[in-house]
This record gives C-alpha cells, structure tokens and sequence, in this order.
C-alpha cells in the first residue's frame, strides 16, 4: 500500500472506533447503565480518537532537501513545488503543516522578536493576534508558493537586539552570528511558522514538522526538547553530493541518535543520488555505487543498512509532476514512502489501539459485572421461588427469616467497607495530591526562586537537578501509594466474594512506570542539551532560567498532568464496580425478601412474580448479548491494530 492508502485505511480505522464508542455511549444511556464516570470516560476517549494526529518530522542541517523531499513525497499532486527550495538557507524557522478546517489555507508566521519575551511557542498557540496570517489559494500553485516563501525570510536586528533574542554573537562566525560592518547581525524573521493547507493526509491528522539546520546558530531548545521527541517518526536527511560531514554527524549525534525511546521512528535518507547518474556510468555501476554509500552512512551512523534509504527527491517531484513511470523508479521515492507508512502507522495503532483498549475495557466490564450479577440474581430469585410452590407458611417465613439474617450481615459488612473507604479517599487524595498541580506549582516556583538567587553556576545546576529528583520522588511515593491502595483493596474484594458471593473480577493494577520514563527522558534531553557547562557559562542566568521553565518545566508539569488524569481514571475504576455491586447485592437481597412476604399475603402473587422474573431474566439475557456485541466489534477492531500491517 502507498503511504496515501495505509493512512486512509488508518484514519478510517479511527473513525470506525469512533462509531462504535459513540454507539457505545448511545446504547448506555438508553439502557439506563450509564454513569457520569463512565460517559465522562468515553467522551473524553472520542475525543482524543479524533484530534489525534501523526507527525513526520524532517531534520537534516540545511540544503540536504528536506523540503524538496516533503514536495516529493506529500506534495507531488499539487503538481509543482509547493515548498520552497533552492540552494542556500531557504527554511529558516521550524515549520508545521497541517491542516485545521477550522481555518482558511494559510501561513501564519510567529515575529522572531517574541523569543525576546521567554515565552514557549506552545503557549503563543494560544493567541492567535500574536501570528501574522498570510492567506493563499490552494488552487493557484504561484500563490502557494509566495505565501509559503515567507519561512525564508530574514531581517538585520542590532548586535543587542540580537542577543536579547537568544542568538550568539561571535566576530569571526565561528561559535555564533557574524556582525556586518554597520554590526548589525542577519536573524530569520520568523520563529515559527505553521502552514494550514487542504491535503488529503493532512485532513486526516498527518502533521509535517519541516526544520531549518538544528546546527543553525540560535536553534531553540524547543525543538529539541518538545517538538522532536513528540514526533512519531523523524526522518534524518543526508545528501549524496556531500556525504556525512562533521555538522552532519553533530545534529544526528545530539538530536537524533539518543531522543527516542528507540531507534524506532527513525529513517535515514541519502538524498541526491541523481548526482552519480553522470550518463557515463552503466546503470549496474551507479547502482554499486549508491550501495556503497548506502554502506558507508549506515556504518558512519551505526544504523542497519535497511534504515538506510537512497533517494532522488528532485527526480521523485519531477517524475511524479510529469507521469514519468521510469523516473519515479529510478528516484526510488517509493521505498521509502513504503518504510515511512510500515514505521509509521502499525506503532501509531498500537498505542491508540492499546489507549482505547484500556479505557473501554474497563467501562465494558464495569457494565458487563452489574449485568451478570442482576442476571444471576434473577435467576436465584427465580430457583429460591420454584422451591416454595406448594410449602406451607411455616417453611415460608423460616426462609424469609434466613434472608433477613443475611440482610443484617451484610450491612454490617458494607459498615465495615464505609470505614475503609475513608481510608482509601484519605490514600487516594494523597496520591492526587502528590501528582496534581498545586504540588507540581509550588515545586516550580521553589525551584525558580533557587535559580534566581543562586550565584554560581554550581548552585544552578544543583537547583536543576534537585527539580527532577523532586519528580522522581513523587513518581516513586505515588507508586508504593498506589501499591497500598491495592492491597487495601484487593482485600475488600477478596472478603466480599468469598463471604458474599460478589462477581468481582480483581482489580486492575495501575503504574507510573510511564511517566516516570518520560521524565527520564526529558532529563536525558536537558543533560544533552541545557545542562552543558557551555550553557550554562554562556547564557545569562535569568535567560537560562526561562529557558528551563519554558521547556523542562513544562513538560514535566504536562506529564504529571496526564499522570493526575490517569490516576483519577484508575481510581474510579477500581472504586466503582465494588460499590455498583455492593448496591446490586443489597438490593437483590431486598428484592428476595420482599417476594416471600409477598407470596405469603396473597394466593395468586407467587405465579405473577415468577412471570416478572422470567421477563427480567430474559431482557438481562438481551443486554448482555448487545453488550457481548459490543465487546465483540471493539476487539476486531483493536485486533487489527494489534497485527503487523499488511504489505
Ligand atoms: N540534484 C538534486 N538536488 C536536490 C535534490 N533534492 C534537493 N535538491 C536541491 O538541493 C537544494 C536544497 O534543497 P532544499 O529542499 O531547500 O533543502 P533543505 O534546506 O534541506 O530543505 C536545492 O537547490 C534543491 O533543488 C535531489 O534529489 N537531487
Ligand atoms: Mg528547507
């Protein structure tokens, strides 16, 4: 399957398990079985479904072709270039295309002057006064093309205003921007530019993350330290023409090498090979060469050599503009659009699938729990009722005694539960508390103020690192909280199936294995990347202090955010279902009670209950089969995910 095709069949997997959640939440509500958990639940799942998005980005230093390849392999049936690309700086800011519906197709480009005012571009999304908003046809290619030329532009800013931004002044351009003779300094005008354009893939939640060099003097850590680590694939540019240079090695070796969790989402390309078809070589000789280069770069950059892809992407653009079937063979675009889909697609189901999996299970047992045990229910109802036809009123009553025996024993044992569930709100509050935001605020603020009063770099660095052995201290108390309300917990269900005969499945374990391996993570990245001696000398204290607000902190508050929501989820889900079916059992044991004194007042009542029983037997029988149902359409789908994809 082409890239266009595995993402079709991937968003309309999605939408399929949109539909069936919202059929879901539907269903529930009509049954009467929602509660304002679980719809809370499932719409929050709908929605991530639909705003989930998929990000490529291309990184290479600059004039390798990163943009011309983005033209090749996504842009090619707008039938000319649309992104700029020519020799020298043509891409001076990170730019993503998407597309948002809710807006016109245009570029909206972010003044370099607000990297002035230490705030995160992610926090700049929110105000869209602070873009400049240039609209285009998406029809006319030559408009396309001027509105999106304007990621190249640049403006000469005084030396100050220059440093002021962020960017290194050095006289001789080695470790920073050269000063002209009035010394004034080149900066790109814009720091951020976000294309919204009417694509197939791109209406489909595909973003493209475009970079300038990330060697390029003045690179934010932004990008290195959000932006990149987000992406679900990256893909690493290298040209034919130049081979691997030391700059090169640079941006692989500290953006790229080490960011992931893996090597996974990670593809080399060897642009340009059109170069070696001199018209000289036989084709057999050109081919041995680009394998040797292929060679070359995988043992340079320690990768296997099926990570490696040589391409053409000027002949790839060309070729497809112009229906030339030989040349688009010979670019080998294919390929690697090929590699790009099966890196990119499989692993992004997996997680949305295992996301899903996790949220939908847990209501679907829920639901399937409280039926089953109404189901049962009825059904001894209906057996204890079929023993007293014919007894006399003797027999009756003693039974009826017997069940008000249970009554009273169970109640004191939901007493005893009451007592415990203070308990397990006293761990649960704390856990929240532990990963909620007004610990995570006062933690930020201490640690600012630390920074702000430190006097050597040596008290800076101590203040960093206490903030992330702070998080790694929470992450690990709330693990042995979480640990704690399990075992209280699993108690409590063990006692209430053993002696009362409760359908309780064990609860599920919840871990914050993951988050705390974000937060390692983003340490890694600062160590790499902030946490240089040269930063940390280099940069002024206030600047560096913002710069590590702007992106540790808030990643690590984002994390725990999710962690908080997670946790919140998690106990909910385990709380839940013990109380629907502490409720369930009392009501069963009333319902119970209630049929034999009701037998014993009036002849005919012991035939009509049984009719009642039968027909509640029977509708329980029809929920749990539509429930089944359900569960059914849910898990094909996930299974889907699940399997490798197809080729
Ligand atoms: N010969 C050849 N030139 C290419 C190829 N891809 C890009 N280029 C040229 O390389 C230069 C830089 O390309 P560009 O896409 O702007 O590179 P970027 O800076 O990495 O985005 C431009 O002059 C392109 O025309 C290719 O496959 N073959
Ligand atoms: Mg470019």
């Amino acid at each position: 399957m082409s890239l266009v095709q595995q993402f079709s069949a991937y968003s309309d997997w999605r939408s399929s398990l949109a539909d069936t959640l919202t059929r879901l939440g539907g269903w529930l509500a009509e049954q009467d079985l929602a509660d304002t958990a679980s719809r809370a639940q499932l719409d929050a799942l709908h929605e991530r479904l639909l705003g989930d998005r998929l990000t490529v980005a291309f990184v290479a230093e600059f004039s390798r072709g990163k943009s011309e390849l983005i033209n090749a392999i996504f842009f090619a049936d707008c039938g000319a270039r649309v992104l700029p690309s020519s020799a020298g700086r043509t891409t001076m800011c990170p730019t993503e295309i998407l597309f948002d519906p809710a807006k016109l197709p245009c570029i909206e480009l972010l003044p370099i002057e607000t990297r002035a005012a230490n705030t995160p571009i992610a926090e700049y999304r929110r105000y869209p006064d602070q873009w400049r908003r240039f609209t285009f046809d998406p029809g006319f290619a030559a408009t396309i093309q001027s509105a999106l030329s304007r990621v190249g532009e640049r403006k000469a800013v005084s030396r100050q205003d220059a440093r002021r931004m962020g960017f290194a002044i050095d006289p001789n351009g080695q470790s920073g921007l050269a000063p002209d003779a009035e010394g004034r300094v080149e900066v790109p005008a814009w720091r951020h530019a976000v294309i919204n354009f009417p694509h197939p893939l791109l209406r489909q939640g595909l973003v493209i993350l475009d970079t300038p060099g990330l060697n390029a003097i003045g690179a934010e850590p932004e990008l290195t330290l959000s932006l990149l680590p987000a992406a679900h694939a990256v893909v690493f540019v290298l040209a034919a023409d130049a081979g691997v240079t030391r700059t090169d090695l640079d941006v692989w070796r500290d953006h790229l090498r080490a960011a992931g969790e893996q090597a996974h989402g990670r593809i080399v390309v060897l642009n340009k090979i059109d170069g070696l078809w001199d018209g000289l070589r036989a084709p057999e000789e050109v081919d041995s060469e680009i394998d040797r280069q292929i060679d070359i770069v995988a043992r340079t950059l320690a990768v296997p050599l099926d990570r490696v892809f040589a391409v053409s992407a000027q002949k790839g653009l060309l070729a497809k503009v112009s229906g030339d079937a030989q040349l688009l063979e010979r670019s080998r675009i294919a390929r690697l659009e090929q590699a790009l889909s099966s890196e990119l697609l499989p692993a992004k189901r997996r997680i949305v699938g295992e996301d899903v999996r996790r949220d939908a299970e847990g209501i679907l047992r829920e639901v399937r729990e409280l039926l089953d045990a109404r189901h049962a229910g009825a059904a001894e109802q209906l057996a204890e009722l079929a023993r007293v036809r014919g007894r006399n009123r003797d027999v009756i009553e003693y039974m009826a005694r017997k069940i008000a025996l249970d009554r009273k024993e169970f109640e004191q044992a939901v007493h005893r539960y009451h007592a415990v569930r203070s308990v397990f709100a006293g761990l649960s509050n704390r856990l929240l508390a532990r990963l909620g935001s007004d610990a995570q605020r006062a933690a930020a603020r201490r640690t600012r103020e630390e920074m702000l009063a430190a006097t050597f770099s040596i008290g800076l660095r101590a203040t960093m690192a206490r903030y992330f052995a702070g998080l790694h201290e929470a992450l690990a108390a709330s693990e042995s909280d979480i640990d704690e309300i399990l075992r209280m917990l699993k108690a409590m269900y063990r006692r209430f199936v053993v002696e009362h005969a409760l359908k309780l499945g064990e609860p599920p374990r919840f871990s914050t294995r993951r988050y705390e391996q974000r937060i390692a993570r983003l340490e890694e990245a600062f160590n790499r990347h902030l946490n240089r001696p040269v930063s940390i000398l280099t940069m002024e204290k206030r600047a560096l202090t913002e710069k590590f607000f702007e992106t540790v902190v808030t990643q690590a508050r984002g994390t725990f955010a999710i962690a908080a929501r997670d946790a919140e989820g998690w106990l909910r889900a385990v709380a839940g279902p013990l109380e629907t079916q502490l409720r369930e059992h009392q009501a069963q044991l009333r319902r119970r009670q209630e049929n034999l004194d009701r037998v014993n007042e009036a002849a005919g009542a012991l035939e009509a209950r049984l009719a009642e029983l039968r027909e509640t037997e029977a509708r329980l029988a029809v929920q749990l089969a539509e429930l089944a149902e359900f569960g059914a359409a849910l898990n094909g789908s996930l299974q889907v995910a699940a399997e490798p994809a197809a080729a």
